[in-house]
């Protein structure tokens, strides 16, 4: 018989209240702390009721905490602190007669988005019970939705509740390439003659061959992504590009940046774009591995930087550059990439503030010539990424990338 959802998580927390870590720091209010010793007390004594009782008021208290200030000054303490929180909720959520599964997964998720690791990973260890064995299905209507037959976007738009039509986002052009421009594709190169031809001369290039194998190649679809990863809670940006006005972020699952976001297009644009989502989620993190080249990289695996970019067709990131090695693999859908290399930096007119002195003021399929007149004699090479191809873009060169489809791209930063 499968053990109950209660003995499967009191299993791998401590045997006794004595070996439950024993919560302070500096900066957490002595009323918290207590908070946290008695919820810890209740696991023990088994009134969970309070323990998720308390867990809410630490969660709510220490969430104040977290987003009064600046994000970098938010000490670690009150990251703890609200992990924990988080840990004494679900806990407490466990014998409910109803148990909202997806509920307890919202907050295992704010614990890994904004708080800090307790407990030897104690959250994702929970996620993995949760998750296991009542695998998610997609929400009615999705179903049934594989690459090959995506629903498509409704044609018609529909009205907002005020009455007026919501802007309709133009089907996105296929670029017609310039032959003398296009990025060389290559075949499964030796890691020697990547190094030398591509890597140490600092050239883009397109890998064919090399990632094949990976199960994601195979696996990834919208609704397989709904179906390991639709109750989770993950940030989504906002807007058409990060250089607007009205770009923001804001907490969703992913269920709802899918049905909202990418099988219905409204006129405002949602891009999950992220370095913690395979941390989150073991299942896609699985499905994917990490290119041999990386290991002509002077740092370990571990510092390499995973990134998912999941988003609807007609996604933009603006003309910007990284300050690492890039390998930009694609999953599903194809993307347009157009590159330049660190010597044009001058003729991209990058933004002057700290914050976007790595993004160019130039929009750069429709650009102001007027008030970028250099934009034009910049030397640029460009692409269409397809599926199972990955493309190296050296390090700070400078790029734009536009989906064609609905995309899911990863890419692996790495020095
Ligand atoms: O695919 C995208 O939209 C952006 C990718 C990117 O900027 C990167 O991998 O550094």
């Amino acid at each position: 018989m499968q053990p109950s959802r209660w003995s499967q998580i009191r299993s791998i927390l401590p045997p006794s209240l004595e070996e439950f870590p024993q919560v302070r720091g500096p900066e957490v209010d002595g009323a918290i702390v207590m908070c946290m010793k008695e919820a810890a007390a209740c696991i023990y004594a088994h009134d969970l009721g309070r323990c998720g009782q308390l867990g809410e008021l630490i969660m709510d208290y220490s969430w104040e905490k977290l987003n009064g200030r600046n994000w970098r000054d938010v000490s670690r303490d009150w990251r703890t602190a609200y992990s924990y929180g988080c840990l004494f909720k679900v806990v407490g959520s466990c014998e409910q007669p109803v148990f909202n599964k997806e509920e307890a997964l919202r907050v295992c998720d704010m614990s890994l988005l904004l708080g800090a690791e307790i407990m030897n990973n104690v959250i994702s260890r929970i996620i993995q019970i949760l998750s296991d064995p009542l695998s998610v299905e997609p929400p009615e209507g999705t179903t049934g939705l594989t690459n090959k037959t995506q629903k498509r976007p409704r044609e018609e738009p529909e009205t907002e509740p005020d009455g007026t039509t919501p802007e309709k986002i133009p089907r996105p052009l296929t670029p017609l390439l310039h032959v003398d421009a296009t990025i060389p594709t290559i075949c499964c190169p030796s890691l020697e003659y990547f190094r030398q031809n591509y890597l140490i001369p600092q050239k883009a290039v397109i890998l064919e061959g090399v990632i094949d194998h990976w199960p994601c190649m195979k696996k990834w679809s919208v609704e397989y992504i709904q179906k390991v990863a639709g109750c989770r809670t993950v940030p989504v940006e906002l807007g058409s590009r990060y250089t607007d006005a009205g770009w923001s972020q804001s907490l969703m699952t992913v269920n709802e940046f899918i049905n909202n976001y990418i099988l219905d297009q409204p006129a405002r644009r949602g891009y999950l774009a992220q370095h913690q989502l395979f941390d989150q989620v073991g299942e896609l993190k699985e499905d994917i591995g990490i290119p041999d080249y990386c290991c002509l990289g002077e740092g370990d695996e571990d510092d390499i930087t995973v990134n998912a970019w999941f988003g609807p067709a007609g996604t933009v990131s603006p003309l910007h550059q990284d300050p690492q090695q890039n390998f930009l693999a694609q999953i599903v859908g194809r993307k347009y990439l157009r590159l330049y290399s660190v010597s044009e930096t001058e003729r991209l007119y990058p933004f002057d503030s700290s914050l976007l002195h790595n993004t160019s003021q130039v929009d750069i399929e429709n650009p102001d010539t007027d008030k970028f007149p250099d934009f034009a004699k910049a030397d640029y090479q460009e692409c269409i990424l397809r599926p199972g191809q990955i493309l190296f873009i050296p390090v700070k060169w400078w790029h734009y990338v536009r989906a064609l489809d609905i995309s899911f791209s990863v890419s692996f930063w790495w020095s």
